[in-house]
């Protein structure tokens, strides 16, 4: 009997020892999972996500303003000499020339030795603007495809703001005959070559190689003309009566100090804003993020950029927040890149 009391007893305690055991292992497990769970995210490597917001006009821009003087007050117009509205052109290069008038108190497009000043922006179909400087010399589109299209012109500040008074933006329809050789590679004006368009390649494209080569010695023997080499594109099926919101800025590559805060900027004909009076909103947005409203017809500067690719989309709707259509002119996303 006090034989097996004793064993019990060991028993008992062998059981209390491996229980205190088990009871241990665990803490112990537990421990090292919260460990283990702080080693993977430790709160510094979190990347800071990109938090814009708006600011006011820049210093720097305020300080080029004074020196303009009453320049900055110019209500420059503009008048399409070519390509005029309905006209077709035959090849694949279109020279635009522009009158420029209005009360310009010394308004002038020209290129600064420091690569900067007034210039225009000139937008073929929706693609980016290309700026266009001297305005004695027309301007060519290079390999601008067969079909349709739009050109649509304002005058801009050497900050890339446009003016904004009546007259200033002009748009035109006109066609174009044997358009730009999509499989021809998109040369500088130097006949250096860019980027190869090959991947774009469409099923005219050999049909349009002849005017293409033209094109080509065209641009070669010609050196002083600004001018660029287009993506191909068309028109969209725009109705100049109709409210339509034109994307200018941003674009392009941001560097430096340039790259905060950037400005988005843009032109409106028959739309005027609710805070103008009027019924229509700007809406934005960034990367895909909230919807944000422009409620009065100037630029804005939104500051926070992270470097890298951003996308910017400015879409015009009613105020209900419905979008309007006008071709597909009326909402535009463009990528920029910031380079800090
Ligand atoms: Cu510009």
């Amino acid at each position: 009997m006090k034989f097996m009391k004793r064993i019990s007893l060991s028993l008992a305690v062998l059981a209390l020892c491996v229980l205190a055991l088990a009871g241990c292992t665990s803490a112990d497990n537990a421990n090292s999972n919260t460990t283990a769970t702080t080693n993977v995210s430790p709160p510094t490597a979190t990347p800071a996500a990109q938090n814009l917001s708006q600011v006011e006009r820049p210093q720097k821009i305020k300080d080029q303003m004074q020196q303009r003087g009453e320049q900055d007050q110019a209500k420059p117009t503009l008048r399409f000499v070519e390509p005029r509205e309905g006209q077709t052109i035959t090849g694949s290069t279109v020279n635009v020339r522009l009158d420029l008038g209005g009360d310009l108190k010394g308004y002038q497009p020209h290129k600064n030795p420091d690569g900067k000043g007034n210039h225009i922006h000139v937008i073929l179909d929706n693609q980016p603007y290309e700026a266009y400087y001297e305005l004695g010399q027309p301007f060519e589109l290079r390999n601008v495809s067969e079909g349709k299209h739009t050109l649509r012109v304002f005058p801009s500040r050497p900050w890339h703001e446009s003016y904004k008074n009546d007259g200033a933006f002009q748009m035109v329809s006109f066609t174009v005959k044997g358009g730009g050789d999509a499989s021809k590679p998109t040369t500088t004006a130097n006949g250096q070559v860019m980027a190869n368009a090959n991947a774009t390649r469409n099923a005219n494209s050999a049909a349009n190689s002849n005017a293409a080569t033209a094109t080509n010695s065209n641009a070669n023997t010609a050196p002083q003309r600004e001018g660029k080499d287009m993506a191909a594109s068309t028109a969209g099926d725009v109705d100049p009566k109709k409210p339509l919101l034109t994307y200018s800025r941003p674009k392009g590559e941001y560097k430096g100090e340039d790259s905060d805060p950037i400005m988005i900027d843009f032109w409106l004909v028959n739309a005027k804003l609710q805070g103008d009076g009027g019924d229509y909103r700007v809406r934005y947005s960034v990367d895909g993020g909230e919807a944000k409203y422009i409620d009065k017809w100037e630029p804005i500067w939104l500051s926070g950029w992270t470097a890298g690719a951003h996308k910017v989309k400015l879409e015009l709707v009613d105020k209900s927040g419905n979008a309007v259509a006008n071709g597909d002119y009326n909402s535009t996303t463009r990528e920029i890149t910031v380079v800090k």
